[in-house]
């Protein structure tokens, strides 16, 4: 697999009234949140009757057109045994994670909550009768993980007003509005006031929502909780930051934003083992914060509440490398040098942060011209060794001999850059 090439946009747009709302702090602080997709997908995880699916593994009601009456039969299996929120969230911590956004409801309608506007839940039709939400929120307030909620407002694929099913509802005779009032809305004050500070809700699949019913959205989250934010998706430009489509690159985007990227090739759980590797996702990182924006990478924990052990060990080594030169992101934006042939570059008030992802061969890596520097230090070694700069024409010098590449990323702490006039 490869990485993520930069051809997107911010699809869906920041309000930009919204770039002074104080909520947005913490976003520009965290810069790498963990997506979780979970529900009653991971109970076929891609195959049902034994045919495959075609797509992502959470669209297998959709692609396979599997009744809606059947479907909701899976809520009986959902007896997640070895799910431990608590574990789930130590893992996002090692991971370097600053946030996590759970699938309260994903299309096909299934809630990790005890609603009280349907049965079809992991609280009510699952045997163990589990609060997922209450659970995953506990655990992210006793670590200081800032939490948040995904939740499909047009799609619902088990719900007759809306929209995304044309197999089993009729859309002729459907009645969004009253979807949107009757259920979105309610579901979204049970969220909303029963478990404490949501960071922020994740809409999606805004297409064919109106400006007035996006305002609507927007206004009862901030009714019910003035600092939540809300993501791009929710339509119509009405946002508090932005967002790219799934798994997207933006070139050179404006304001606050994000893109959620996957992990492998799915979303929900499946038997997909292309796994992106650790450097790549860190490139992602690295790419995305030097354009001033987060990403959010998503884990799918299988039926029984287990996130792969491949995966397990990516997310680990992402930790251990956002531990080495964690200053580089956490709390950094855009960084002053453009389209490097070798990296990305960010900066915090006190320093630039070059990070490299081609490693010169001859040792010396060129900064752009007109820019000096008082010193370097190599932030992902265990020393923080220092590095030699010299001015040369061209642009000034990092003297790279005598150190090594990280095996992740490399990261170089510039203390003093500036620009110089021309000569
Ligand atoms: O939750 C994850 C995805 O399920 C969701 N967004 C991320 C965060 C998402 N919803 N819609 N999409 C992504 C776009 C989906 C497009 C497709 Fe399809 C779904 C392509 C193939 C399956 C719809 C059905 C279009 C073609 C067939």
């Amino acid at each position: 697999m490869t990485d993520i090439p930069d051809a997107g946009q911010i699809t869906f747009a920041q309000d930009p009234q919204s770039q002074g709302n104080p909520a947005l702090g913490w976003f520009r602080e965290a810069r790498f949140g963990m997506f979780v997709h979970w529900g009653v997908y991971a109970i076929p995880a891609g195959y049902w009757n034994g045919e495959p699916t075609p797509h992502m593994g959470e669209w297998i009601m959709h692609d396979l057109k599997i009744p809606a009456e059947e479907y909701k039969q899976l809520a009986a299996s959902f007896d997640p045994h070895d799910f431990d929120a608590a574990a789930l969230v130590d893992l996002a911590v090692r991971a370097g994670q600053r946030y996590l956004v759970l699938t309260a409801k994903h299309h096909d309608g299934f809630c990790l909550w005890d609603t009280e506007l349907t049965t079809f839940s992991s609280a009510v039709d699952a045997p163990l009768g589990r609060d997922i939400v209450g659970e995953i929120s506990q655990a992210c307030r006793d670590r200081g993980i800032k939490f948040g909620l995904y939740y499909s407002q047009t799609q619902d694929w088990t719900h007759p007003d809306a929209a995304g099913n044309d197999w089993d509802f009729d859309p002729e005779t459907q009645d969004f509005e009253s979807y949107l009032q009757g259920y979105v809305k309610p579901q979204l004050t049970e969220l909303l006031t029963g478990y404490g500070e949501i960071a922020l809700i994740w809409f999606d699949t805004p297409q064919g929502i109106t400006a007035e019913q996006s305002r609507d959205l927007v206004e009862h989250v901030h009714m019910l909780q003035p600092y939540c934010l809300v993501n791009g998706r929710v339509g119509n430009g009405l946002g508090d930051y932005g967002q790219t489509r799934d798994n997207e690159m933006p070139d050179e985007p404006a304001g606050d934003w994000e893109t959620p990227i996957t992990g492998n090739g799915t979303w929900g759980f499946t038997d997909n083992t292309e796994w992106k590797s650790a450097r790549e996702i860190s490139v992602t990182i690295a790419k995305a914060v030097s354009r001033g924006g987060n990403v959010l990478l998503n884990v799918g924990p299988d039926s029984r509440g287990a996130v792969p052990s491949a995966q397990v060990v990516e997310l680990e080594t992402i930790g251990d490398w956002l531990q080495r030169c964690g200053a580089s992101i956490y709390g950094t934006h855009r960084g002053p040098f453009r389209a490097l042939e070798w990296g990305w570059s960010t900066a915090s008030s006190d320093h630039v942060y070059l990070l490299v992802e081609n490693w010169p061969a001859h040792g010396e890596l060129v900064l752009p011209a007109n820019v000096s520097v008082e010193s370097a230090r190599l932030l992902t070694d265990a020393g923080g060794t220092s590095l030699e700069v010299r001015g040369a024409q061209g642009g000034a010098v990092v003297d790279l001999n005598g150190v090594e590449a990280d095996a992740v990323l490399s990261v170089i702490e510039l203390t003093g850059a500036r620009e110089v006039a021309p000569l």
